[in-house]
Parts: C-alpha cells; sequence; structure tokens
C-alpha cells in the first residue's frame, strides 16, 4: 500500500476515533473526513489489478424526489467507480427487500447494500448474510438490530437533529405570536428511522413549551399525494382547529398539502407556516414562491460515499460503525440564492 493510502486511512482512523478495531459508533460528518470519502477512490495497485467489485443494492422504492435523486446518486457513482451495480426497487414492500437480498447471496456479489423501508424484522435476513460471509452496508435508513456486527457501517443523516432544526426554526419563527400554537405534522412512512426520529427531534424541542401543540399527525407516506389527501383530511376539521404551523417529513407531502392548503382558500406559507424536510429544488422554487417557509436538508446524494465504502471493506480496510453526510437548513430568504446549486 503506497504511504499516501496509509496517510488517508489512518487519518479517517483518528478522525473516526477507533483503534485499528475500529469497533467504535462514531460520526464523521463528511467535512472533517479524510478526502477519500468525498468520492476518490482508493485502488489497491490500481485499477487493472483491482477485481472487479460486484455490489447488489436493495433499493427500498421510488416514492420521492429524494429516492429518485439517491438512486440517480449511487447508479452514477458506481460507473464512476467501476463497480458492478445489481440494483433491485422493492417499491417500499419489506418482503420484496428479503427476497432481492437472497438472490444477491445467491450471485455470490462481494457486498449488499441496503436501504431498509422499516427499522424492524431485520435480523433473520442479516444473519443469513453473515451465514454468506457478504458484508453488509446498511445505506439511509438504519435498523433495530442487537447485533451490530451483522453490519459494517451505516450511511445516512440524522434524523433526530433534522426534526431538531425543524422545531428550532418554528421556535423562532412564531416568537411573536401569542397564544398556543397548533400544529399539524405529516409524517413519512410508518416504522422507518426518518419518520420515527425527524418525529422524536421536533417533540423533544417543544417538550417543555407549553404553547405550541400538535394537534394533528397521521403518516402520508412521503408521497406528494399522500401529502395532498391527509392534508385535505386535517382541513375538514372546523376551522378554529386549523393548524398555524405544518411540520410536513418531506419536501414531497409538503407539496402536496400546499395545493390542499390553496383549495381550501388559504394561503401557505403565511395563513399555515410549513417547515419541511428533504431540500429538494421544487421545495426551493415553493419557498420562492412563498408557499414553504423553511427547509431542512436532507442529503440524498450517497452514492460516492457508498461507492468509496465499498472499496474500502474490499481492501480489508476497516470503517467507522455510522458516517453521516453534512446538512444544513434553508429559509425563504436564503432561496433565491441557492436554488440553482441544487442538484436534486
Ligand atoms: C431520508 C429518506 C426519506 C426522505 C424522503 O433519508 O429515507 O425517504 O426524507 C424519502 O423523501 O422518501
Amino acid at each position: 500500500m503506497k504511504m499516501g493510502k496509509w496517510c488517508l486511512v489512518l487519518l479517517l482512523l483518528l478522525l473516526s476515533g477507533c483503534s485499528s478495531a475500529n469497533t467504535g459508533q462514531r460520526q464523521i460528518p463528511l467535512r472533517t473526513a479524510a478526502p477519500a470519502l468525498s468520492g476518490q477512490l482508493l485502488d489497491e495497485d490500481g485499477p487493472a489489478a483491482a477485481k472487479r467489485i460486484v455490489l447488489g443494492f436493495s433499493q427500498l422504492g421510488s416514492e420521492s424526489t429524494w429516492r429518485e435523486a439517491n438512486t440517480a446518486s449511487i447508479q452514477e457513482a458506481s460507473a464512476e467507480a467501476g463497480i458492478t451495480l445489481i440494483l433491485r426497487n422493492a417499491e417500499q414492500d419489506q418482503q420484496k427487500q428479503f427476497d432481492a437480498i437472497r438472490s444477491f447471496i445467491d450471485s455470490e456479489v462481494d457486498i449488499i447494500a441496503i436501504a431498509p423501508v422499516v427499522q424492524t424484522g431485520w435480523e433473520a435476513i442479516l444473519e443469513e448474510i453473515k451465514l454468506a460471509g457478504i458484508p453488509v452496508i446498511i445505506l439511509d435508513r438504519s435498523v433495530n438490530v442487537q447485533d451490530s456486527s451483522l453490519y459494517v457501517t451505516f450511511i445516512g443523516s440524522d434524523f433526530y437533529e433534522e426534526g431538531v432544526k425543524a422545531a428550532k426554526y418554528m421556535i423562532d419563527k412564531m416568537r411573536h405570536d401569542s397564544g398556543v400554537i397548533t400544529i399539524a405534522e405529516l409524517q413519512g412512512t410508518e416504522g422507518s428511522t426518518p419518520s420515527i426520529d425527524r418525529g422524536r427531534g421536533f417533540r423533544k424541542m417543544i417538550e417543555d413549551k407549553q404553547n405550541f401543540r400538535i394537534t394533528q399527525s397521521k403518516p402520508a407516506g412521503f408521497t406528494k399525494s399522500g401529502g395532498r389527501e391527509v392534508m385535505r383530511e386535517f382541513l375538514q376539521q372546523p376551522e378554529e382547529e386549523w393548524p398555524q404551523v405544518l411540520y410536513a417529513h418531506n419536501d414531497d407531502m409538503a407539496i402536496g398539502a400546499v395545493e390542499a392548503i390553496e383549495e381550501a382558500g388559504l394561503k401557505a406559507g403565511s395563513d399555515i407556516i410549513i417547515i419541511s424536510v428533504d431540500g429538494t429544488r421544487r421545495a426551493f422554487e415553493q419557498m420562492i414562491e412563498g408557499n414553504i417557509n423553511a427547509v431542512v436538508e436532507c442529503n440524498p446524494l450517497l452514492g460516492p460515499l457508498l461507492m468509496q465504502a465499498a472499496k474500502e471493506i474490499m481492501s480489508g480496510r476497516t470503517l467507522p460503525k455510522r458516517i453521516v453526510p453534512p446538512e444544513d437548513i434553508f429559509t425563504q430568504e436564503l432561496a433565491g440564492m441557492e436554488v440553482e446549486n441544487r442538484k436534486y
């Protein structure tokens, strides 16, 4: 291994605070991680000598703009990395994810990556993969398992922190409003890590604030149509029960809700303050129009990180148990400057 690579790997291990055993559950904000994790690829002895890695990826679905960008990022990054990608789309059906994973095992792929639609029910299939001797990378959403040795690393956002950011924006935005502030919440896919943790982080921030009250909350599946339908239901309540704030767990549901709010003769972004998560270009366009007030970024462009992790694993290196991509929050005031920078 060339000296340069030792420096990169050593830097990665030092930054992760892990010994060579490297079993630590550490989060590394990408900005401080070794350049290697930003997408540069490390081939042990150059591309010619490196065996072409075969990566089986169980993608959970194609439910949202975020998901489409996530899939595209992984496809593009695998081509750039010279990694053979076998991608199976489960259309949000966990059993289809299990079927895809068993097909990867039968095909004897080198690595299996999973974006789990929900966080429970993964022990048995992960044990099957372990018996087959295939390393696992968990991507995007996490899994609830007792034995964290069932996967090498989890690459995904800090959804709890996203919920905290959303609530902090709301508390500041509504600081001059008197009386009780009623909140409606459009949850994502029930049982999914982003929906659970975005809800937890948001609630933690208002738990000791008597004037903020979540009066309506329902799953809407991370889809635009789901957001529109559930928001219509919310607005069928008596007018005095209409929310002052909408917290949507993703942009697609928020954009669908804007349509329902306008159907009811209300102005989205002023009659009802809207806070969303993801950071899609469409949401920025809605902020510029004044319909959405703030968007918490959730980075879908995980392809380069996934491919780098695959290469590191196949080169026999260890990785931090947790890798967190960098993320921000954007408001209407910033949307005009940032919209052209959006890559998804
Ligand atoms: C978050 C991701 C969520 C997005 C939604 O990492 O799992 O799923 O927030 C997507 O847009 O459908």
